[in-house]
């Protein structure tokens, strides 16, 4: 628990680490050129179960420097309606989830549609590790680091079709185990969606791990999105189904407050929500506030999506 190093260590330090990803590679070379798999090309076989990949991820080139939100803290309170309305209560409830087995289905505008269990998804990633800006609508904000692959990765291997524009995304829906599932908070499964070229944006991560560990339920395991330009309720969690499509898909916030909740909710202290300003933010665990930044600090990477639009009515 305890083992893990921050902040990351300067270059010198990390050799073990390339050490191990090279070795890592020539391992997975190996196992490809020996073992077959039943779908050529999609699934190369990997030396390495996940989960054990989780803790050696490489440090990714993309995100910040800031000082990390203590892991306790990002874990203990969150927001996953599926457990409960309270900060505190998918730490408390979504123990029960179990995450193992698990498929997600890769749907919609691809040539290569299926449903896979997750160990498979996951085979041919090298996984790295980010640290990432997370700021929710409600105005509080915290620096993980994730550990994930692109998510562009991904949907490059399926193949998207010329008629695919959109990405849409669903959480589990199960309300034996998901007791906020019974409860008419939201439409469920809880869904979200991406303009193509915003998934297919390198910052756009489908993330497995944090602080070096698999994920914890309460953040949305085992399998959930980080988009780090966007309001937090953008990032779902605990994904089963990725569909490309052609109409853009309306999320599950969406779909309840269209005046308060658009398609894009890229973060932007200039737009207001109808309830409160978004103008200024609180970093967890800091005192006092912090103004908000355009696009949550990433807009050298990100304003280009969006040229010629106006952000005011594209919330
Ligand atoms: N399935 C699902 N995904 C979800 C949510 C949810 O209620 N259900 N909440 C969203 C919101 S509003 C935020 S702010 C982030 C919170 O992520 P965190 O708890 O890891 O900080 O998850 C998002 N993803
Ligand atoms: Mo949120």
């Amino acid at each position: 628990m305890a083992r893990y190093r921050y902040p990351i260590p300067p270059s010198h330090e990390i050799t073990p680490r390339d050490v191990y990803a090279r070795r890592r590679r020539f391992m997975k070379q190996a196992a490809a050129v020996l073992g077959a798999t039943a779908l050529p090309g999609l699934f190369p076989a990997s030396a390495l179960a996940w989960r054990d990949q989780v803790s050696e991820a490489e440090p990714g080139r993309l995100g910040t420097d800031e000082t990390l939100t203590d892991r306790e803290t990002a874990t203990s309170y969150n927001n996953f309606f599926e457990f409960g309305t309270g900060k505190e209560d998918p730490k408390r409830h979504a123990q029960q989830l179990r995450t193992d087995p698990w498929s997600v289905s890769i749907e919609g505008e691809v040539r290569r549609p299926g449903t896979y269990p997750l160990e498979d998804i996951l085979k041919p990633h090298d996984l790295e590790e980010r640290i990432y800006r997370l700021r929710c609508v409600e105005a509080w904000s915290m620096v993980i680091p994730w550990v994930g692959f692109p998510l562009r990765d991904l949907l490059r291997r399926f193949e998207p079709t010329s008629r695919a524009r959109f990405v849409a995304f669903e959480t589990l829906h199960d309300p034996e185990q998901m007791p906020g599932q019974r409860r008419d908070i939201l439409d469920w499964p809880y869904r979200e969606g991406l303009r193509l070229d915003e998934a297919m944006h390198p910052l756009t991560l489908l993330a497995v791990g944090m602080y070096g560990e698999v994920l914890p339920n309460q953040n949305g395991a085992p399998l959930r999105l980080v988009v780090p330009w966007k309001y937090g309720f953008k990032s779902i969690k605990s994904i089963v189904s990725i569909r490309l499509v052609e109409d853009r898909p309306v999320g599950s916030w969406e779909a309840s407050q269209p005046r308060e909740y658009g398609f894009y909710a890229n973060v932007n202290p200039n737009v207001r929500h109808p309830r409160w300003h978004q103008a200024t933010e609180r970093r967890l665990g800091e005192r006092g506030r912090r103004r908000t930044e355009m696009f949550n600090g990433y807009e050298a990477q990100v304003a280009s999506l969006y040229t010629g639009m106006d952000l005011e009515k594209h919330f």
